[in-house]
């Protein structure tokens, strides 16, 4: 029986031992079941049953590859940056994060509360369901997690003691690659185009020089930029969701860096929701989904200066000049960081179901030019999207070009 005071990658019955010995009230329960529920691409997911009791707890376990290919060689140390992250941000927006009950830096693991009575929010939104408070959590969890994490409120010595602790660089070379590089130039040969998109590819992404020279300078800014601890892949997959509750999970791409970029995966996500609602002519659905893109912009430009009036400790930002400039670039980023996830997540190798599970073929083709359009827009002309209402119209024009 192992003691679990050396790494190596559990499978279900060593993680029904390990939760034994790690946890007091599972140490004598006679029934357990263990189940690997993961469909991440890079940890082992175990959901973990006292039958007996009901009590269940969550196990992951980072993999020294990433589960969607053994090409990323990664460190597993990497979940202890996705805990601390969680617990942090469990700290700044309570009730909007899992607890973390063990972390297991030997084992690259932890043990934490199991969310399994919610459903993973993209799932649902390929069944077109709706969820009243999302923008209201979501920009709760945003507006805490980021300013606060900010040198508007942190002391700037601890902050900087946090961005050493959070330094995230395998993870971040996945993003630099991934999001920033690969979409446009296909340097890696790792892309995978539908067929069908070819051409628009070819003459949208691959030699538009002047998007080319946007994207640079938003690969730049995303690299150099270590404004707040971001959660790094904040898309409908990293969240649980129901009519009540929204908890965000998997902040393993945490790091010190613009904030625009978790708001921007949110903006894009939510396009991501629109097209397939779109493609399927679910009405109600997509108006649900305007809704929420503007209350998402509203909600967390008025709680944005709530907290920031509430919470900013630094001399220079009581200017509330000063707050509309650093306000006017976080929307600035987040458009132009909305422009890279629609773009990679349509051409890159880690795709979305909502896009490609729309049939028949054309609309799917069809889906993935309009996220496309819209990219290119928010990557050009990111300082004209304040509010909802500016990504709307994008859509809204990526649809009529379609059309002509
Ligand atoms: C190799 S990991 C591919 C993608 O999956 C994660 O969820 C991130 O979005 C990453 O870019
Ligand atoms: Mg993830």
């Amino acid at each position: 029986m192992h003691i679990f005071d050396q790494y190596f990658l559990m499978n279900t019955d060593d993680v029904t031992h390990y939760v034994k010995a790690k946890i007091e009230s599972f140490e004598y329960a006679q029934n357990i079941t263990c189940k690997e529920i993961g469909d991440g691409n890079l940890n082992y997911v175990y959901r973990v049953v006292n039958t007996d009791t009901n009590e269940s707890v969550i196990v992951k376990q980072a993999g020294t590859t990433a589960r969607i290919s053994d090409e990323f060689v990664l460190s597993t140390s990497r979940n202890k940056i996705e805990t601390e992250a969680l617990q942090l941000q469990h700290m700044l927006a309570a009730g909007l994060v899992p607890e973390i009950y063990l972390l297991d830096e030997t084992m690259s693991c932890c043990i934490m509360e199991d969310l399994s009575h919610l459903t993973i929010m993209r799932t649902a939104l390929l069944n077109f369901e709706t969820f009243p408070h999302f923008a209201e959590h979501i920009t709760d969890f945003m507006v805490n997690t980021l300013l606060r994490t900010s040198d508007v409120v942190l002391d700037h010595k601890d902050k900087k003691e946090l961005v050493r602790k959070f330094i995230n660089p395998e993870l971040c070379e996945i993003s630099e690659d991934l999001v920033f590089t690969e979409p446009f130039h296909n340097n890696f040969n790792r892309n995978e185009v539908t067929p069908g998109n070819e051409d628009f590819v070819q003459e949208n992404l691959y030699v538009n020089k002047e998007l080319h020279l946007e994207v640079a300078k938003l690969k730049f800014h995303f690299m150099n930029n270590t404004q707040s601890l971001v959660h790094g892949d904040l898309h409908t997959g990293s969240i649980f969701i129901d009519q009540d509750d929204t908890k965000i999970i998997d902040p393993e791409f945490a790091f010190f860096g613009p904030m625009g970029y978790d708001i921007g995966n949110i903006m894009a996500n939510l396009i991501f929701a629109w097209a397939r609602g779109n493609a399927y002519q679910e009405k109600e659905f997509t108006e649900w989904v305007e809704h929420t893109l503007f209350d998402v912009m509203d909600l967390f430009e008025t709680k944005f200066s709530q907290v920031w009036d509430e919470y900013a400790t630094e001399v220079v930002t009581k200017n509330e000049e000063f707050k509309e400039h650093y306000f006017n670039d976080v929307l600035k980023d987040t458009a132009g960081m909305a422009g890279l996830e629609l773009s990679r997540r349509i051409v890159g190798l880690a795709k979305v179901k909502d896009i490609t599970t729309i049939e028949p073929i054309e609309n799917r083709l069809k889906a993935e030019r309009l996220c496309l359009r819209v990219a290119e827009t928010l990557i050009l002309n990111s300082t004209d999207f304040r509010y909802g209402g500016h990504y709307l119209t994008a859509l809204q024009n990526a649809q009529q070009e379609e059309k002509k």
